[in-house]
């Protein structure tokens, strides 16, 4: 079975998840060997589309006169949804820093003066498996993560040499454990089978994320979680 480009993405994930209960989700995967440096221009950044869980950028800046590189993107976290972390994956100067900024915005107005000034920190090889988030938010004291509903845009930037560095975002939705961007009652029997039978249920939702259903964040999904997510159940209003 394979898909046919005629069909919407979303609605043909949705019925592969049901025949062959495979995740379809395409996090994206920002690579820039192969799809070009992110954009120059805060006021045009790369619009960047978040999938549930993992979702990745590999990329280089620099500061170098005729090399200069510096990267703006940007995308919008949906309601409902959550980004709960930003891990520097790598990062390749061992002597220096190199700024991250970010505006609650959908686009960059560099300078400190504005009044999107949102969040900032510096990408050093000391932080990389590290989450960048907390320091984002405590900058400037806006925002405690995860970052909820809104459009977000950053800026890498970079006075000096090229490095190159990746970061990881991860994305969920507390309750959504079959990863279908909704929640409510269909949500109930792969909550089971995280509890019955976690070997099935990874095997079915590889990629969904953990934390959309482990409630008191002890890394999995178990019964220890089953309170809160029945209190979400009981929460959702029935038309
Ligand atoms: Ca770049
Ligand atoms: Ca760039
Ligand atoms: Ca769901
Ligand atoms: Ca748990």
């Amino acid at each position: 079975m394979h898909a046919s480009a005629g069909l919407p993405a979303r609605g043909f994930a949705i019925a592969l998840v049901a025949f062959i209960s495979v995740s379809l989700a395409v996090a994206f995967e920002w690579n820039e060997q192969s799809l070009g440096s992110l954009s120059d221009f805060g006021w045009q950044p790369t619009v960047l589309e978040p999938e549930m869980g993992d979702n990745n950028i590999y990329a280089s800046v620099s500061g170098e006169n005729e090399l200069t590189d510096s990267d703006f993107f940007t995308f919008l976290i949906p309601e409902d949804w959550e980004l709960i972390s930003i891990t520097l994956t790598s990062f390749t100067d061992p002597n220096d820093t190199t700024f991250i900024g970010i505006e609650d915005t959908p686009v960059y107005f560099t300078g400190q003066g504005n009044p999107y000034y949102y969040g900032f920190t510096f990408m050093s090889q000391a932080l990389v498996g590290q989450d960048l988030l907390p320091a984002l938010g405590a900058s400037n004291g806006n925002f405690t993560p995860p970052l909820g509903y809104g459009a977000y845009s950053f800026w890498i930037n970079e006075s000096s040499t090229a490095r190159n560095y990746s970061l990881n975002l991860r994305f969920i939705m507390v309750g959504d454990i079959n990863c279908d961007g909704v929640v409510d009652f269909a949500d109930i029997n792969p909550f089971v089978d995280a509890l019955t039978n976690p070997d099935v249920y990874a095997a079915m939702y590889p990629d969904c994320p953990v934390e959309n259903g482990d409630f008191d964040g002890d890394g999995q999904i178990g019964f220890s979680d089953i309170n809160a997510f029945v209190d979400l159940m009981l929460s959702i209003q029935v038309e």
